[in-house]
């Protein structure tokens, strides 16, 4: 039986040590890789997500138990990599050129990868072509882009721009982020999503990749 309370136990300490037994037990017990990660990992990290959104906990928590995750994740992924078939559906994710603002798109990341994306991170300071070259090289099928300041914001528009001329619109989405970033200016510049934080960026990417 795999416990998702204990993992959220074990998240809300931000315990590596915790999350990294709990994994491997499961997985001398027996459990499927993927199932630890869906039924354990993943719901335990959702109700870290919920408690975010609601101000419950803050950024500082949400570090910390992103951290534990990870150590999880990282018992996870040599088995994952070996049985699965199917990988997992890729994300770049990366601040705009001229931006080196990363701790908002760093915890993006987290919960995507805690959500069972494959998250590649582009890094900062990232221009409109490494994008495109990085979605291409990975097969990615969302492009996620994060900016911090008024001056870096049109940056993503270049972005869009490119993709479409690159003929890529539609085969990959683009979200957008960062504290300055509307929905209104992503639909202005042509973006597919838009969210205002990492627990509703996981359920902005799953909606535009139709997967509830
Ligand atoms: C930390 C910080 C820095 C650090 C960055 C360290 C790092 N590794 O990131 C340092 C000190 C380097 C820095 C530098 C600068 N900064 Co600064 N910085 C901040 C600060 C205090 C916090 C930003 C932050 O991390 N917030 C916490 C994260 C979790 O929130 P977030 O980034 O908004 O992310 C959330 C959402 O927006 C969303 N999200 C984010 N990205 C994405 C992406 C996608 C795809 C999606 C869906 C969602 C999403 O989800 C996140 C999680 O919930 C802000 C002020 C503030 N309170 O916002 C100023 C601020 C952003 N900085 C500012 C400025 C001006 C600068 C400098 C120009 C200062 C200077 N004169 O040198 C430089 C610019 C350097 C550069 N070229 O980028 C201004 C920007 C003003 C503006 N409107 O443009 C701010 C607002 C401060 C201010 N009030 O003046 N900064």
């Amino acid at each position: 039986m795999i416990d998702a309370e204990k993992f959220a136990q074990a998240l809300f300490k931000g315990s590596v040590d915790e999350v990294k037994s709990l994994t491997q037990e499961l997985l001398q017990r027996g459990e499927k890789a993927d199932q630890i990660l869906n039924q354990g990992l993943v719901k335990a990290m959702d109700q870290v997500g919920v408690k975010f959104k609601n101000n419950e906990i803050y950024i500082p928590e949400v570090l910390i138990a992103a951290r534990a995750m990870h150590a999880g994740l990282a018992v996870l992924k040599p088995v994952l990599a070996k049985s699965s078939s199917s990988s997992a559906t890729k994300i770049v994710l990366g601040t705009v050129r001229g931006d080196l603002h990363d701790i908002g798109k760093n915890l993006v990341g987290m919960m995507l990868e805690g959500a069972g994306f494959e998250v590649v991170d582009a890094g900062i300071d990232v221009a409109p072509e490494k994008f495109i070259q990085a979605a291409k090289e990975n097969g990615a099928k969302v492009i996620g882009m994060s900016a911090l300041l008024t001056t870096t914001m049109m940056q993503m528009k270049s972005t869009v721009d490119m993709v479409k001329a690159a003929g890529l619109g539609g085969k990959v989405k683009i979200v957008v982020g960062g504290a300055p970033v509307t929905a209104e200016f992503a639909r202005q510049i042509g973006a597919d999503g838009f969210a205002p934080d990492a627990a509703s960026a996981v359920s902005q990417v799953k909606e535009l990749l139709g997967m509830g």
